[in-house]
C-alpha cells in the first residue's frame, strides 16, 4: 500500500514557515525543534524536510543523502543538548511513534529526543 502524505499536517506547516517553531538545528534535509509540550528537560523533535509519514516510509523511500543527513542530525542534536552518555551527558531516549497503535499524533515522521532526567524503564 502506498503511503499517503497529508501536507496540511502541523509539521508540514512548520516546514513551510506558516507556524513558528523553536529551531535547534537546520540542515539540508532535516529540521530539529523543541516540542511544544516537553516531557523532559530535553525534548527535541527531529523531522526530515521531505514528505514522509512515518519511520518506515522514510527508511524505505528516502534517498541515501536524506537518510545520512537525518541520522546525523539526530546525533548532532544529542551532542548539542549535552545528553550523550559518557560524553558529559547522562543519556537519552529516542521515540518514533507510528500510526494508530503507535499513537502518532502528527503524520510527518518525527523522532523525539528525550533526556535531561532519568526516564525510567519503558520496556519490561
Ligand atoms: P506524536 O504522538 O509522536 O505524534 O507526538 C507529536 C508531538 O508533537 C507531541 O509531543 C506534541 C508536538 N507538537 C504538536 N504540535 C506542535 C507544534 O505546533 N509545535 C511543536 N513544536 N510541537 C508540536
Amino acid at each position: 500500500m502506498a503511503y499517503e502524505y497529508d501536507d496540511q499536517n502541523i509539521f508540514a506547516k512548520i516546514l513551510r514557515g506558516e507556524i513558528p517553531n523553536d529551531t535547534v538545528l537546520e540542515t539540508e534535509h532535516s529540521l530539529a525543534f523543541r516540542d511544544i509540550q516537553p516531557q523532559a528537560p530535553v525534548h527535541v523533535l527531529v523531522i526530515p524536510k521531505g514528505p514522509y509519514v512515518c519511520y518506515d516510509h522514510f527508511a524505505l523511500e528516502a534517498s541515501e543523502a536524506e537518510i545520512v543527513d537525518y541520522t546525523r542530525a539526530v546525533g548532532e542534536v544529542c551532542k548539542m543538548a549535552g545528553v550523550q552518555p559518557g560524553n558529559g551527558g547522562n543519556g537519552f531516549r529516542l521515540i518514533a511513534n507510528a500510526g494508530a497503535d503507535g499513537v502518532q499524533e502528527v503524520p510527518h515522521l518525527h523522532v523525539h529526543i528525550l533526556g535531561g532526567r532519568g526516564l525510567g524503564r519503558m520496556l519490561q
